[in-house]
């Protein structure tokens, strides 16, 4: 696997030992809060991403700190590659006080302005808006060597909101990454029942601007198309999409019985998980024996572990600040709602 053209990246091995304990830690972290629900320590819904590690850590390494990022509603990876931290993540999703959001926002919600993640967002298709927004800011305030990357999937990117963001993103020529995570059903709907052209990168070639497309199950593939395509969008200050293929091993969400695919198909995908793909890469070139790579694997057990012990340790937010965070400070009077820390 891995057809990277930088070869150079083999002898990084800090940098690849990063990326397969990131993926192992997203795996972890879904796995653990898909047994914390089933325990009723959490309240709502969640969509994991198992399956699909390598799209969030894969992007997240080729974009920089300062990036914007918007995740989907499928959003915990998205986070993680990005670089939020692991027991703040936890102590949300988990609903106490010391969560990104103070444990008023869940899993999604999510966002932590130190590290460019601007949030999660439930309504399917709504980072395009806010992703022009986001760019807008950076072409009017001129920021050098920045970029607004939206994440979005293949049943999003049939949403009106999606599209006419991309065309406003190519008119007004926005520093928007576009990543689409193609993992072929938009909740129960194959993509190839919700439209007639599957080839999803010609939105954006429709739209006027490039496309690149790459494995989205080969964290390097996505590292470098990802790294490529922001290239792209410094240089020629405008947006580009990158879609990468991948799949959802587990459920669209808490209530998905599965009964749109065989268990065969999720076996076939099981079978190539980006995980497993990337420890057979790291031992067949001798970057790491299969004891380093086991040793990664508990270092993602504890440190998921570490971040349940500390969110459990976290108390709940109190009800004296349910509205705060909620308008931020100077808009507060234009809707009406108190601003942030004042009297409600
Ligand atoms: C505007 C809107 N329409 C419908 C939904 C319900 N819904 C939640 S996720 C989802 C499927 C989205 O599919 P896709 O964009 O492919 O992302 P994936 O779930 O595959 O990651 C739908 C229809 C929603 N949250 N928002
Ligand atoms: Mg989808």
């Amino acid at each position: 696997m891995s057809g990277i053209s930088d070869k150079s990246l083999l002898s990084d091995r800090k940098f690849l030992r990063e990326l397969m304990v990131r993926m192992m830690t997203v795996n972890q972290f879904e796995e653990k809060i898909f047994e914390l629900f089933g325990q009723g320590l959490i309240h709502g819904t969640m969509h994991l991403c198992i399956g699909e590690e390598a799209t969030g850590v894969g992007t997240g390494a080729a974009l920089k700190k300062e990036d914007y990022l918007l995740a989907t509603h499928r959003g915990h990876g998205h986070a993680l590659g990005k670089g939020v931290d692991l027991r703040a993540m936890m102590a949300e999703i988990l609903g106490r006080a010391g969560g990104t959001n103070h444990g008023k926002g869940g899993s999604m919600h999510i966002c932590d302005f130190d590290n460019g993640m601007l949030g999660a967002n439930g309504i399917v298709g709504a980072n395009g808006p806010i992703a022009c927004g986001a760019a807008l800011t950076i072409k009017m305030k001129k920021i050098p060597d920045r970029v607004c990357a939206a994440y979005l999937g293949d049943g999003a990117s049939n949403e009106g909101a999606i599209l006419e963001s991309m065309n406003l993103a190519a008119v007004w020529d926005l520093p928007v990454l576009f990543i689409l995570t193609n993992n072929t059903y938009g909740l129960s709907t194959p993509l190839e029942r919700a439209v007639r052209n599957t080839d999803l990168k010609q939105r954006a070639k429709a739209f006027g601007f490039p496309a690149w497309e790459c494995d989205g199950n080969d964290v390097l593939a996505v590292y470098e198309t990802v790294k490529r395509a922001r290239d792209y969008v410094i240089q020629e200050k405008g947006p580009v999409m990158v879609v990468e293929y991948t799949y959802r091993t587990s459920g669209h969400s808490k209530s998905d019985k599965n009964l749109y695919r065989s268990q065969e198909e999720i076996k076939y995908w099981q079978e190539r998980n980006p995980i497993t793909r990337f420890r057979c890469f790291l031992t067949e070139n001798n970057i790491f024996s299969d004891e380093e790579i086991d040793r990664m694997q508990v270092e993602a057990v504890q440190a998921v572990s570490d971040a349940v012990d500390y969110a459990l340790a976290c108390p709940e937010p109190s009800a004296e600040y349910l509205e705060k965070d909620v308008y931020a400070g100077e808009y507060a009077g234009v809707y009406g709602g108190p601003a942030a820390g004042e009297e409600s």
